[in-house]
């Protein structure tokens, strides 16, 4: 029985159609289309209760969590973990869990302070400008900036060309391209040129444009 990848458009699912696209591994699509309010539809809460994307079915095996399903994957088709450092294999471990626990949450923050007034009736709209603009100057800009110096300082450090280093995206990579192209999309005036180079580089393998051809929609290339 062939895996399905629960696909919903310009979502973190691409994570997971670019891996498969690295690994070989063959795989169907379901794709789902967003509202016009960007929430997925609420069926998709029939393959997992939590009606989030990705989702993968394999077998009688469902699992949602894009960190999740990116270990399950290169657990089972994989085989590059073993061959790396000790260094590197931490490194790993670190961006894995980095990218949705550390670097999403600020993001989703300043696409809220933006998004809240954008869609607000007219009248409402000059007051809540003011305040999320305030909220974001004053406390999710500065963490911003923080995160910001932070992954130059690691990509610059970095022996190779990915994140745990090497000459070989690992799972730390599948994990940090989402927050980085959203980052590069909605907010480029704060965002690196280390973090640009590694986001335009990961773009150009063969692997991720067939995951682009095969995903389809995907607004944050
Ligand atoms: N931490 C979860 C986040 C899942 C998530 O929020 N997915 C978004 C797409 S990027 C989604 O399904 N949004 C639709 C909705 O909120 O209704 C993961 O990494 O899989």
């Amino acid at each position: 029985m062939v895996l399905t990848v629960h696909h919903l458009n310009h979502s973190r699912s691409q994570r997971i159609l670019w891996l498969l696209e690295e690994l070989g591994v063959p795989y169907e699509i379901v794709k789902w289309q967003r509202n016009p309010d960007d929430f997925a539809p609420k069926e998709l809460g029939d393959v997992h209760p939590l009606g989030l994307a990705p989702i993968i079915v394999d077998g009688d095996i469902t699992i949602a969590e894009s960190g999740a399903i990116v270990q399950y994957l290169l657990r089972k088709y994989g085989k590059q973990r073993e061959t790396l450092s000790e260094s590197a294999r931490i490194n790993d471990i670190y961006f894995t869990h980095y990218a949705e626990g550390s670097l999403m949450p600020i993001l989703i923050s300043k696409v809220i302070c933006r998004m809240v007034p954008e869609r607000a009736p007219l009248l409402l709209k000059p007051f809540l400008w003011s305040v999320f603009d305030a909220v974001s100057r004053r406390m999710v800009a500065p963490r911003l900036e923080t995160h910001r110096e932070y992954i130059e300082m690691r990509l610059s450090e970095s022996d190779g060309e990915f994140f745990a280093g090497g000459s070989e995206p690992t799972a730390a990579d599948f994990m940090m391209i989402f927050p980085l192209e959203l980052w590069a999309k909605k907010f480029p005036e704060c965002f690196g040129p280390k973090c640009r180079e590694y986001v335009e580089r990961i773009h150009e393998r063969p692997a991720f444009k067939r995951s682009i051809e095969k995903g389809g929609e995907y607004g944050l290339l």
